[in-house]
């Protein structure tokens, strides 16, 4: 960003460049389906270097990287809410590879102008990842959450988000899931590319449903991997703060920045629902029969002990 475009608020860039927003079709990197914008500057994206001490952050989309992402920035402030409620997440925790129409800035325009450690979010599968993070060794939490609750968020969200591609009717969009081809590519190769380097990378992997079963003692797993030591107190206060109540509510956490031209809210919330095992209400039995006989073929050779439901 330069000169006047620094004065803009997040909101107001996007206000600016609502006649620039449209459906971006998707292109292939290395075989990943890339929004166009992204694909087409994918060589700075490859070439970024992050500072040792920057978090990475990486999901595939709509499996509790908002979450995460406000988990940590509370855990480095040592739990002070006005500090992580001073911009709105995508500010505060930049997304490394993401490119829209100026003057909206991109994720590496906004980590150019921010002091490490910054919290970095990415949807990139591993093999994507620029090399750098795991060269610097930067500290990198994955989080998972089941395919069929993934793949409901990600359909509201690929309704509301008017740059995203559209998602078509919903059987046609479990399709498209089951074959890779929504954006950021494949779930099954996502989960399982970070799954197989966890050890190597020193990768801190978490599932959306534990996070949903016992939010503290996922905290606490997340403030030792950062080398972290907050009281008991305060984390009390980070699981308040980070419960899907309380960001749904906060305007710094909840996506209520991102204006209508790209954000349809009228279709569906950013904060939706929160909840595991809201597949129920949308898969049929046939379809959730055709999902799990091909997540079968598709999991064969690695065995991550997802939950898609909570007991
Ligand atoms: S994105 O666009 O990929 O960054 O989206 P992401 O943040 O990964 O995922 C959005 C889904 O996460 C839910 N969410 C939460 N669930 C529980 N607790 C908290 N605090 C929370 N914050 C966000 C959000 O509601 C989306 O899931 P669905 O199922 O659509 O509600």
């Amino acid at each position: 960003m330069s000169g006047k475009e620094e004065e803009l608020t997040y909101s107001e860039a996007i206000e600016m460049a609502h006649e620039s927003i449209t459906r971006f079709p998707l292109i292939p990197i290395q075989g990943v389906p890339l929004m166009s914008l992204i694909a087409s500057d994918w060589d700075t994206v490859w070439a970024f270097r992050p500072d040792p001490s920057d978090i990475l952050i990486a999901t595939y989309p709509k499996a509790g990287t908002t979450w995460t992402q406000e988990i940590v920035d509370l855990l480095l402030h040592n739990g002070d809410a006005e500090a992580c409620r001073r911009a709105p997440t995508p500010m505060r925790s930049p997304f490394l590879e993401i490119k829209s129409p100026p003057p909206i800035p991109s994720g590496l325009d906004l980590l150019k102008i921010m002091t490490p450690p910054r919290i970095i979010k990415t949807h990139l599968p591993y093999q994507l990842v620029p090399p750098a993070f795991w060269e610097n060794k930067c500290k990198t939490i994955y989080v998972a959450r089941n395919a069929k609750d993934n793949l409901v968020s990600y359909f509201f969200f690929d309704m509301m988000n008017k740059t995203q591609p559209e998602p078509g009717p919903w059987d046609g969009y479990i399709h498209k899931f089951i074959q890779g081809e929504l954006s950021w590519g494949s779930w099954y190769d996502h989960v399982k590319g970070y799954w197989r380097e966890k050890e190597r990378k020193n990768i801190l992997f978490l599932f959306y449903e534990e996070m949903k079963e016992n939010p503290r003692r996922e905290v606490v797993r997340i403030m030792k991997y950062l080398d972290l030591s907050l009281s008991d107190k305060i984390i009390d206060e980070i699981v308040e703060l980070t419960s899907f109540k309380k960001m749904k509510e906060n305007p710094m956490a909840n996506y209520s920045c991102i204006p209508k031209p790209v954000f349809d809210c009228s279709i569906s919330t950013f904060m939706r629902k929160g909840e595991v095992g809201d597949w129920r209400n949308h898969f049929t039995p046939e379809q959730s029969k055709m999902f799990d006989e091909d997540y079968e073929r598709q999991m064969k050779d690695v065995n991550i002990p997802f939950k898609t439901d909570l007991i």
